[in-house]
This record gives structure tokens, C-alpha cells and sequence, in this order.
């Protein structure tokens, strides 16, 4: 009678600790679930990187696929109404280029965002009139050209230092100058906006800084000597605020006049001068590779998106002949 009572009572407890440990594990369960669906895990990149330098050592934001959320990005930046610009630069033969990079710009670049296209020529007619989606300009500019293709690439430089000031300041917050013989092939959004942007060369993306391309004639001023430096930039996609623009090509623009007087022309032209730019004034914002990449460098694995492609060219014919 007695042995029956203590087994009843032990069945009890038993039963009591399991309701206990059910309470406890359904607990533990609401928790976990509560977390999944917290907005900050919500809202957080669905991708991490961890086989990639995502942030540089003066703590700028290296821009790869995974690294931002663009619905926060464009909330963001549609709460400022923010108008960006980007300059391309087609004279002689390279107005060819100009249809397939504003086409692809429409479909992949700031969608959603107010966009002046910037085409600067010295063949006006040349540039065909194309269909643009809402809160997007297209304005051509004629310019002079060059003989040289260097000096076509170079000028640049003394171009949007002067628009910078004539009209850019007015019409928009940042500017994005790249190249047109290049297209679209993925998105381009707001996440590359930052006061002063440069985009990492894909060929030069692992190669160890005394083996990069910098100009080491210490008599030019885009001079980098070997044991300094720290990423190179390539000098087809550049960015920033209007005011940091006007910064880095009249300094780029002087620093190739300084050297022309002396008959020096620096190892990659503007793209020299640009590199001695950031090396000391840091960029606020770095873009990788998936932003300017050319299929002759294959396909790596950290590569996840190719967002801006250039196009194949000949360039004995293309920079040559009129
Ligand atoms: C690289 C750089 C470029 C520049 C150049 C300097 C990239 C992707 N490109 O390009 O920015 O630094 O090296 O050596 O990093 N152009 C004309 N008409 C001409 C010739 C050139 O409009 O007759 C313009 C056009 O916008 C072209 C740009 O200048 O995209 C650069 O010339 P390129 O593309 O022939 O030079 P490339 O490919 O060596």
C-alpha cells in the first residue's frame, strides 16, 4: 500500500518535470523564433562575406555583392530626393558605344533615382536621341577633342573640373565619371554614393602594391614610390560629391599640366594621376571589382556579380582612325 502511494508520487513528479521540461522548450523555441523575425535579422544582408576585404584600413566600406541592403539604401537616399550624374566622354569614333551604355544604364543603373546622363562629343549629331524612363535627362555637351587618344582620355579630367563648377554644382549631389566603352549588366544602385569613391582595377585586384602600375618616375607627379600605396584604382569609374570632384580633377588636371612642361607622361595618363589622388586622399567609400570588370580576366570565385562590363574593342582601330 505504501510501496503504491511513493510510486504514484514519483509518477507525479515525473510528469511535473516534463510539463516543466516542455514549458521550457517551448520557451526556448518562441525565443528562437522571435529572434528570426526580429527586424534587425529581418532587414540584415541575406549574404555575409568573409573570403573578401569588405572594409579598408581607414575603415572605408569595400562595396561587394552581400555587404548592404538596398531597400534600406534606397529609403535612404529617396528621404534626400538625391540626384545623381554620371559623365561619359565619346569623341571620334567612340560615339559607337554611346546607344548600348545609356540603353543598358536604363536598365540597371540608379533605377527608381533621378539620373542626368552627362555625354560630353565633339560629333553632337552623332548622338542618338533615346527613349528615357522618368526623372532621367540625357544633356550632351560639345567639347573639343585631341589628336592623341592619351590626351582624349587625360582631358578628362580638365572637362568635368570645369562642368563641376559651370553646372554640376547646380543640377546634381554626386557625380559617377566613367568610361563608355563599357555596358550595364547588372544593378548599380545608390550603394556606391559616398563623398569620395574609387573602384578597384580587376586586373591589379591581388597583386602586391610594390608590383602595381603606379607611375615611379619621381620626377612626375602622380610619383609613387614602391614601398607605398595601398589599392590601385582604375581610372574608368570614379565618384563623389561635386565638391570632392572639383578636388580631385583640378588636382589631377594641374598635376598633368606640371608634368607635361616637364615632358613627362605618367605610365597610365589620368589613371596615374588619379592613383597618386587617393593614395592621399583617402576614399570614403571603395568599390570592388563586380563594378568595372573585363571578361579577359575570366570568371574568380569571388567575383559574384558583374555589374559593369567593358566591351571588347580593337584598339588600333577604334583610338586611330577618324
Ligand atoms: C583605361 C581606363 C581609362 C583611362 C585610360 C588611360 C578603365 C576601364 N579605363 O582605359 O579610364 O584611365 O586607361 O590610359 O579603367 N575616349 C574617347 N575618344 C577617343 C579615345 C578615348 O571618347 O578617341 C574616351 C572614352 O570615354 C574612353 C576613355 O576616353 O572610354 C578612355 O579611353 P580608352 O577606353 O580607349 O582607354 P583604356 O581602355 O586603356
Amino acid at each position: 500500500m505504501s510501496i503504491n502511494r511513493a510510486e504514484k508520487i514519483c509518477w507525479k513528479k515525473c510528469w511535473i518535470l516534463n510539463y516543466v521540461l516542455a514549458f521550457l522548450l517551448f520557451t526556448i523555441w518562441c525565443f528562437s523564433m522571435m529572434w528570426r523575425w526580429h527586424p534587425v535579422v529581418v532587414y540584415a544582408c541575406k549574404e555575409q562575406r568573409s573570403d573578401v576585404l569588405i572594409l579598408s584600413p581607414w575603415l572605408a566600406p569595400i562595396v561587394w555583392n552581400g555587404t548592404y541592403n538596398s531597400v534600406i539604401l534606397n529609403a535612404q537616399f529617396h528621404q534626400r530626393n538625391v540626384r545623381v550624374g554620371i559623365t561619359v566622354f565619346a569623341t571620334k569614333k567612340y560615339t559607337i558605344f554611346v546607344q548600348n551604355f545609356i540603353d543598358t544604364a536604363e536598365k540597371y543603373f540608379m533605377v527608381g533615382h533621378k539620373v542626368t546622363y552627362y555625354v560630353f562629343t565633339d560629333r553632337v549629331s552623332d548622338i542618338p536621341a533615346i527613349d528615357l524612363r522618368e526623372g532621367r535627362h540625357l544633356v550632351v555637351l560639345q567639347v573639343p577633342t585631341y589628336q592623341r587618344w592619351q590626351d582624349v582620355s587625360m582631358r578628362r579630367m580638365e572637362m568635368i573640373r570645369h562642368t563641376s563648377q559651370e553646372r554640376f554644382i547646380n543640377e546634381v549631389d554626386y557625380l559617377v565619371c566613367v568610361d563608355v566603352d563599357m555596358i550595364f549588366s547588372d544593378e548599380i544602385g545608390v550603394e556606391i554614393l559616398s563623398n569620395l569613391v574609387g573602384t578597384l582595377h580587376p586586373g591589379m585586384f591581388s597583386v602586391p602594391r610594390e608590383s602595381c602600375t603606379y607611375e615611379r618616375n619621381p620626377q612626375s607627379e602622380a610619383y609613387i614610390p614602391t614601398d607605398d600605396g595601398d589599392f590601385y584604382y582604375a581610372g574608368g569609374f570614379f565618384g563623389g560629391t561635386i565638391e570632392e570632384i572639383y578636388k580631385l580633377t583640378n588636382f589631377c588636371h594641374n598635376a598633368m599640366m606640371a608634368d607635361q612642361a616637364k615632358n613627362i607622361e605618367a605610365i597610365w595618363h589620368d589613371e596615374s594621376y588619379l592613383n597618386k589622388y587617393l593614395l592621399y586622399h583617402k576614399p570614403t567609400k571603395i568599390l570592388s571589382p563586380e563594378y568595372l570588370w573585363d571578361d579577359d580576366f575570366g570568371r574568380p570565385d569571388y567575383l559574384k556579380r558583374r555589374r559593369f562590363l567593358a566591351v571588347r574593342k580593337n584598339h588600333y582601330q577604334i583610338r586611330n582612325r577618324r
